[in-house]
């Protein structure tokens, strides 16, 4: 059976970009048969959250938002980073084999410490980290979206500098995974039109209360392109969302591109808005109603996690003793 891994922080509350650019991803391959190993990276997520309380929530409210939008704890293991200790243990013995270079180049440090992130130890190696828990259970793909393709480039890298290093021809001691990528959704922007991150406060949260939902959605921004004037949905915020959920071949996206196109007096941004928030509603209609029901059933959520931990940990430890024993320990 392929098996797939990915996780996402508990930063802030799950946006549109991390459901059309992981979530959606996982839920197809979890229906395709693939063994699932999602996780919450709370240890990532001390890069960025200095506020326990907040980060304890935002723990459990992401594993809610997972099983909410369809996880199956049958299909795939939910965990939390910190229930698998393997996971620091290998990354002590990646850093090992990690040139201080690759660290240097790495993108999403320069990105996040010039949005005002501290430039810590912790955010500087969070890549080594990325990749411990990606290998420690020898996925076949990585699911994630266009952002996170360098972090994965370089698990597979630190995988191949291991194997090289330590391993003997026929058994090398890491799988060395794909990343998956979904086109059209790679990178959603946001309220903005920059990235949508839970770090730019330009989120759009699909369990956001209907009132708030739509005041939210009308806070795109548009160009000043005149009602009754011809508009460019390649380049509008609103429509980039609206294909990402309904999807690019869908008719009704098709029909909203020729509505964007025409010269009508009767349809402006404010029309395209209001048709993404009658479609988030209808999209995440089932996902509202059971998020609903999951926060009032944290015995559920405990027992998923206890589960999604034990089947992390039994996958860890076989990779960690082979890891252990090829460099000599
Ligand atoms: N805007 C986006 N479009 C497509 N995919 C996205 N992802 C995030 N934003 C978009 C994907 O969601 C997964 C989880 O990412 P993460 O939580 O580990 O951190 P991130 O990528 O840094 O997400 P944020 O929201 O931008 O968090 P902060 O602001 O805390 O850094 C990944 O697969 C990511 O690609």
């Amino acid at each position: 059976m392929p098996r797939l891994l990915s996780g996402l922080q508990p930063s802030g509350q799950l946006h549109l970009g991390n459901y059309a650019g992981a979530i959606k991803q996982f839920l197809t391959l979890q229906d395709r048969g693939y063994e699932s190993f999602v996780f919450v990276a709370s240890y990532h997520a001390l890069t960025s959250v200095r506020d326990p309380a907040a980060l304890r929530t935002n723990i459990r409210q992401v594993v809610i938002d997972y099983l909410a939008f369809g996880l199956e704890p049958k299909k795939t293991h939910i965990y939390l980073q910190q229930d698998v200790p393997a996971v620091t243990e290998l990354a002590w013995l990646l850093g090992c084999v990690c040139p201080k270079s690759q660290m240097d180049k790495a993108v999403s440090y320069k990105d996040k410490v010039a949005k005002g992130l501290p430039a810590s130890l912790g955010l500087y190696t969070y890549p080594v980290l990325q990749a411990a828990d990606i290998l420690a259970v020898e996925p076949d793909v990585v699911p994630v979206g266009e952002d996170q393709r360098q972090n994965v480039e370089i698990a597979r890298d630190l995988a191949q500098r291991f194997n090289h290093a330590y391993g003997r021809d026929d058994t090398p001691v890491f799988k060395v995974p794909e990343v998956m990528i979904q086109r059209g959704t790679a990178v959603l922007p946001g309220l903005d039109g920059q990235k949508m991150s839970k770090s730019y406060g330009n989120t759009l949260d699909p369990f956001l209360p209907e009132k708030k939902l739509r005041k939210t959605i009308m806070k795109i921004v548009s160009d000043s392109t005149p009602v009754e004037a011809a508009k460019n949905p390649d380049t509008d915020t609103t429509f980039a969302l609206f294909s990402a959920l309904a999807g690019a071949d869908n008719p009704r996206t098709h029909e909203l591109a020729e509505k964007y196109r025409a010269e009508n007096i009767s349809f402006g941004y404010g029309h395209a808005k209001q048709a993404l928030f009658e479609l988030v509603l209808e999209h995440f209609g089932p996902a509202r109603q059971r998020r609903e029901e999951l926060m009032g059933d944290p015995g559920h959520v405990e027992q998923v996690l206890r589960d999604g931990a034990a089947a992390a940990n039994q996958a860890a430890a076989a990779v960690v003793k082979n890891a252990r024993h090829a460099v000599g320990l």
